[in-house]
């Protein structure tokens, strides 16, 4: 059966999912969830948190990014060819600051878009984190490897969105230079936020 996910075009979190399924040439059929700073809970699906993605595996329904990631393993990939299994703490660590830089964009852009002063001290932290957490990645680069992973795609999510959104000023070269190999891999472009 078809699996569907209701996730946007422009989702980050969904976009590492995407990554993933068409790395794997799975199949998969793409409900648009539209404005997620909306509250119509329908919109959403089974996800209470009113919040993409959310995998459809026939009756079953998956919360969450990386345990998206981890059930597409399990159930479709179990020579495991991205690493998304993988327990390694230097790779965790780095998906933790990968996922906390993209929560906290979604902060600021939903919080934009629905009309808060962004200029406000909170907010400001909320950019020095992402400055820090980008600064921390270019240091622990050689975590990312010479060949696409699931970490590479959660990193080619998160830089193609920064730059989409123009947030941050993004100063560096090497996540630059991981995330736009990444780019041109032949099922990149599929899922590139515009
Ligand atoms: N931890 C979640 C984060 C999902 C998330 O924050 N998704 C954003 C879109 S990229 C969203 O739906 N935000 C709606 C909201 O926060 O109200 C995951 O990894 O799936």
């Amino acid at each position: 059966m078809t699996l569907r996910l209701i996730c946007t075009p422009r989702s980050h979190f969904s976009r590492k999912v995407r990554l993933l399924l068409d790395a794997l040439g799975e199949p998969i059929e793409l409900l648009d969830a539209g404005n997620v700073a909306d509250d119509d809970a329908r919109a959403f699906g089974p996800h209470p948190l009113m919040k993409v993605p959310t995998l459809l595996d026939g009756a079953r329904a998956v919360f969450e990014s990386d345990h998206i990631a981890a059930h597409v393993a399990r159930t479709r990939d179990p020579a495991d060819r991205f690493e998304v299994l993988t327990t390694d703490a230097d790779v965790l660590n780095a998906r933790a600051v990968l996922n906390g830089i993209m929560a906290t964009e979604v902060e600021l852009v939903l919080a934009a878009r629905t009309g808060l002063d962004t200029g406000h001290r909170r907010f400001g932290k909320m950019r020095a984190a992402i400055g820090q957490g980008l600064d921390w990645l270019e240091t622990h680069h050689a975590v990312f490897g010479e060949r696409p992973t699931y970490l590479g795609f959660h990193l080619l999510a998160m830089w193609d969105h920064l730059a989409f959104y123009d947030l941050v000023p993004l100063r560096q070269p090497r996540l630059r230079a991981i995330a736009t190999a990444l780019a041109a891999l032949p099922y990149a472009a599929r899922s590139k936020p515009v």
